[in-house]
């Protein structure tokens, strides 16, 4: 497992590339002159040798294909086999023949490339990241080796670098060119690798084997080194800078273990052997071996080797593996902790909780709308009963029926013309009269029942109006408001009393008062003009003398007369006197049951029938309401369930997360005291 990175940081062509393929003693990755490897490299050893081709999004087969082609033609024997999300294809060669790396990878990872082999363009371009997996024992198996494309070259390749490389890599190895290490371009870059990032960084001044012996001082009183440290000035405290030549390193490697040989040496324009010494080594048992051994000493390679598996390995060792620990639990608590953010974020928003939230709200509304509806009709109905006009339609109102219905004038027409003409019609009084008024009675019942049809008939048509307004308007609403009718108002009579016109009292008044007047007018007779007359001599009989005697006999007669008189004159005024007496009669009696009782019986009816529907209304409107109350009651106890259930869910989910991301904030803050750490040990050694 790789526990250890090393990130090789550099402009192209200052010998990155060229410096891995010497940790592996061949040259396994391709070096150009041209600005090179597009795509970050991983290198890192392993039992056989392969390539692993890495992109974001599956590779398909035929795009593959082309490769498998080309591998083929170009006589490399390998399997190239994706894993199972089709995302990574790997090829696993069948021999470990540095060669074959060397020319996929050139068909791969170049630059040139496209121009060279334009078929395997689409794979290309699909290839986010190259791992090489090299059989070499040279380099420890916890070791990952990055070559990246010059840090400047490629954008994206930057972002990449800074975010997801460096923050997981242990050292930073630094090369420049020996020819230009003063101005180093990426010195910004490199501020901010030591300073944010907290990164240990090495110098390799490469490309040594160009430079005069007395400029190699690492310790940088002059030469490159110099001028290294006047560019670092205030960036990096104390940097380690170390001359190495990784092209003289590679070459020696290569000629050990005979993948080159002395002539290759000789024919390589790059390697300047001086001739003295070229004289002196091959004059040794084994030239190859010593000239190997001088170029490798010339390099410079082992000790920065030497220098570098030490820190990595003494300084950094605990580090390495405390880090490479914490970084597992610090990606795996985040892993877990995401899908458990995801369900409390769906628990948060439950629909279902939302859905009744606004049948409530809905059912709440619906209640308030019933309640000013049921308000709007009571009003109107009240209205109505007053009597006005609502929505066009006309309406008298109650009250005002009634007093028309009752009025002296509709009485006048409807029963006393009736029964005064009745009166009047043949011999109808005087059978009346002769049957104890009997007739007359029926005939007013009669007269009376139709009277009080009609006015039935009438106030049942207003309520009928009225009423199935109202009702209308409650069904047009949408209400179920099943209303029985209440039964028709129906006035009724009473029995009609006993009318009875007697006339004796009249007689007797007519008769006292004749016996009053002719008694009186005879005395006055008697007393005036016959004073001196003799009562004796007229009648020849002898009378005791009696004083006013005139007065007491004519008063007598005069009240005799007067009497008889009375009664005549009374008996023949009889009918019309008989005619008005009933008709009076008649009329308090209306008065008194029609006008006072039945009118005010109708009202107080029409009151009630009133209040009647107005409650049935209301006990309707209270039963909906109570009904939907009820419903509102059954969701608001769901809700809160429902609530108390996702607050439940939430707090234990989030109990979980809080307590992973404590563990992965807690991981992740030892891996960075442990860079810390090692960087602040390191320098204070130094
Ligand atoms: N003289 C000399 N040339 C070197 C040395 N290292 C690399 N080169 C050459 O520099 C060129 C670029 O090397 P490469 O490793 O591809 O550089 P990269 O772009 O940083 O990966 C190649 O031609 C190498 O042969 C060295 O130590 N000395
Ligand atoms: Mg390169």
């Amino acid at each position: 497992m790789v526990n250890i990175a090393l990130f090789f940081l550099g402009e192209f062509n200052v010998g990155k590339t060229t410096l891995i393929n010497t940790f592996f003693g061949d040259t396994y990755l391709p070096m150009v002159l041209e600005e090179c490897t597009a795509k970050v490299t991983y290198v890192m050893v392993g039992e056989t040798m392969k390539v692993v081709l890495r992109a974001q999004q599956p590779i398909a087969v035929e795009v593959v294909q082309v490769l498998r082609e080309f591998l083929s033609y170009s006589g490399i024997e390998a399997d190239v086999h994706p894993d199972e999300t089709f995302n990574n294809w790997v090829v696993e060669y069948k021999s470990n023949y540095p060669e074959d790396m060397y020319r996929t990878l050139s068909a791969i990872v170049t630059l040139t490339a496209d121009e060279e082999f334009p078929k395997l363009k689409i794979l290309r371009e699909k290839i986010e990241e190259v791992i090489a997996i090299i059989p070499e024992s040279s380099v420890e198996e916890d070791i990952a080796l990055v070559d990246s494309p010059g840090v400047h070259s490629i954008t994206e390749t930057h972002r990449k670098v800074t975010e997801d490389i460096i923050p997981n890599c242990h050292l930073v190895v630094c090369l420049l060119d020996s020819q230009s290490a003063g101005n180093e371009h990426n010195r910004d870059f490199i501020a901010k690798l030591v300073k944010e990032r907290q990164r240990k960084v090495f110098f390799v001044i490469n490309k040594s084997d160009q430079l005069n012996p007395e400029e190699i001082d690492p310790q940088g009183r002059r030469g490159p080194a110099k001028d290294l440290l006047r560019c670092l000035e205030g960036t990096v405290q104390n940097p380690e800078i170390f001359f190495v030549s990784a092209l003289y390193a590679l070459y020696a490697s290569q000629l050990l273990r005979g993948s080159i040989t002395l002539s290759d040496i000789d024919k390589n324009e790059k390697i300047h052997i001086p001739y003295n010494i070229r004289n002196q080594l091959e004059q040794a048992p084994n030239p190859g071996e010593e000239i190997a051994n001088y170029l490798m000493n010339r390099s410079s390679f082992q000790q920065f080797k030497n220098r570098l598996l030490d820190y990595l390995y003494t300084e950094n060792r605990e580090g390495a593996v405390l880090t490479s620990v914490c970084r597992f639990i610090r990606d795996f608590a985040y892993r877990y902790a995401k899908p458990l953010e995801v369900k409390i974020q769906l628990a948060q928003q439950n629909p279902r909780l939302e859905r009744i939230r606004k049948e409530r709200q809905r059912l709440y509304q619906e209640i308030q709308n019933n309640s000013k509806f049921m308000e709007k009709l009571i009003e109107q109905l009240n209205a109505l009963s007053e009597g006005g006009n609502i929505n066009d339609e006309k309406f008298e109102g109650q009250n005002h029926l009634i007093n028309r219905l009752f009025s002296r004038q509709s009485i006048e027409n409807e029963i006393f013309k009736l029964i005064r003409q009745w009166l009047c019609t043949g011999d109808n009084l005087t059978k009346a009269r002769k049957n104890k008024y009997i007739p007359l009675q029926e005939k007013l019942g009669e007269i009376l029942d139709n009277y009080l049809k009609s006015v039935s008939a009438e106030i049942n048509q207003s309520i009928e109006q009225y009423e199935n307004f109202v009702k209308n308007q409650i069904l047009e609403n949408g209400y179920n408001f099943q209303h029985t009718s209440l039964s028709k108002i129906n006035l009724e009579r009473g029995a009609i009393v006993a009318i009875d016109a007697s006339l004796a009292f009249s007689y007797i008044l007519f008769f006292t008062g004749g016996i009053l007047l002719g008694g009186v007018t005879g005395a006055i007779i008697g007393e005036g003009f016959l004073s001196q007359f003799s009562w004796p001599d007229y009648l020849g009989i002898a009378l005791p003398i009696i004083p006013h005697i005139s007065a007491y006999i004519l008063g007598g007669i005069g009240a005799t007369l007067g009497g008889i008189l009375g009664l005549i004159a009374r008996s023949m005024g009889g009918d019309e006197i008989r005619r008005e007496k009933l008709i009076e009669k008649i009329s308090t009696y209306i008065e008194k049951t029609l006008i006072q009782g039945l009118k005010e019986k109708t009202k107080t009816e029409l009151e009630t029938r009133k209040n009647q529907l107005i409650s049935d209304i209301q006990t309707y409107f209270d039963d909906l309401n109570m009904q939907l109350n009820n419903q509102i009651r059954k969701l608001a106890e769901e809700e809160d369930r429902l609530q108390k259930a996702q607050q439940e869910l939430i707090q234990r989910l989030q109990g979980k997360v809080d307590k992973l991301n404590e563990i992965a904030n807690h991981a992740h803050e030892i891996i960075e005291t442990a860079f810390k750490t090692n960087l602040t040990n390191t320098n204070k050694d130094v």
